[in-house]
């Protein structure tokens, strides 16, 4: 096991008063007898969270700079020298008593990001709605197939992260698709991410902030725009090929006739069998100068890094 001074939870909060105390309360105080820091960012909250936080003598960020749970969350986490970050919601849906199993992973030097996953453990009834169920899955799936990986919860509050790891992320947006970026960013940068099952919690205390269609929109374009800065040759080779297979009929029309007839008189089918081949290959090569691209920009990425790290 390595030596690790000191584990941070962070816990962004915005009007949690009803359910607060209880996530403050559950927190273990050390993780394999390493002190557990709390750190909590509150987004000007108008119910009292701020009393209770005071009266619990939690360590928390004066004030949220900029807006949005993601801001919050990186704001926090720039304000700390802690080794091992962790991160969960105030709401008191995640089972904070499980850190030490999150950190434990990281700790054996098995992983450098560990997700606690609703999807592998079991969920309270009504915790997590239908339809925010099927959009998870659906963006988890997204991200497997584009990136190869295995995740089953991209969207979880709750994870651990290795400090050093997680400055390495490019993380832009500041609301709460900052989840689905942080994984698919881990993922890009090639961190070992476990996955450990855990039971999620229905929320009790203020109604929720969620709107699951315009939520879920959200999250598509961050997906969509993440994955395109990511692995943007299998979307333009997907678009490619799909391009190239409409091309088919007409030119086989077009090439049969050629072969009996020795002639061609389809000419407007000759001519968009042409063009949809020479968009076919346009698109593809946009496709790969696009990658070429972006391998270019992480290779400087780490550059920079390596050389602040020096430094
Ligand atoms: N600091 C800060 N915290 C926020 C902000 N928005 C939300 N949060 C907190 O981030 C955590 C997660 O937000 P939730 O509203 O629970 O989001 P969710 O879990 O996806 O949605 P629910 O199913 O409604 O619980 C909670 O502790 C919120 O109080 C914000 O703008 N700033
Ligand atoms: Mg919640």
């Amino acid at each position: 096991m390595e030596t690790i001074n000191e584990v941070l939870l962070i816990i962004p909060t915005k009007n949690e008063a009803p359910s607060i105390g209880a996530v403050l309360k559950a927190v273990p105080h050390k993780v394999e007898k390493i002190p557990v820091k709390i750190l909590v960012i509150d987004a000007h909250s108008t119910d009292g969270t701020d009393q209770i936080l005071e009266e619990k003598h939690v360590r928390i960020v004066p004030q949220q700079s900029r807006g949005g749970k993601g801001a919050a969350m990186i704001e926090a986490s720039a304000m700390t020298t802690s080794e091992i970050i962790c991160f969960v919601d105030g709401d008191d849906t995640y089972p904070v008593e499980d850190l030490p199993r999150l950190v434990r992973p990281i700790l054996e030097g098995k992983a450098d990001m560990v997700v606690g996953s609703r999807i592998l453990g079991k969920r309270e009834h009504g915790s997590i709605s239908a339809a925010n169920l099927i959009g998870n899955k659906l963006f988890n799936s997204m991200t497997n197939f584009a990136l190869k990986s295995h995740i089953t919860d991209m969207l979880s509050g709750f994870r651990a992260i290795r400090r050093e790891s997680f400055e390495r992320l490019f993380l832009s947006t500041s609301s709460f698709e900052i989840e689905a970026e942080i994984t698919i960013e881990a993922l890009a940068k090639d961190l070992r991410i476990v996955e450990i099952p855990i039971n999620y919690r229905k929320r009790t205390g203020n109604p929720t902030k969620l709107d699951s269609l315009r939520d879920g929109y959200t999250i598509l374009k961050v997906l969509v725009l993440v994955l395109l800065d990511t692995r943007p040759f299998l979307f333009f080779g997907i678009a490619s090929g799909i391009i190239f297979i409409i091309g088919i009929y007409p030119a086989a029309l077009v090439i049969s006739e050629k072969i009996s007839t020795g002639t061609i008189q389809h000419l407007p089918s000759a001519i968009f069998a042409s063009m949809l081949w020479v968009l076919s290959a346009v698109v593809f090569v946009f496709g790969v100068i696009s990658q070429l691209i972006v391998i270019s920009r992480r290779r400087i990425e780490d550059l920079i890094l390596r050389q602040k790290r020096r430094a």
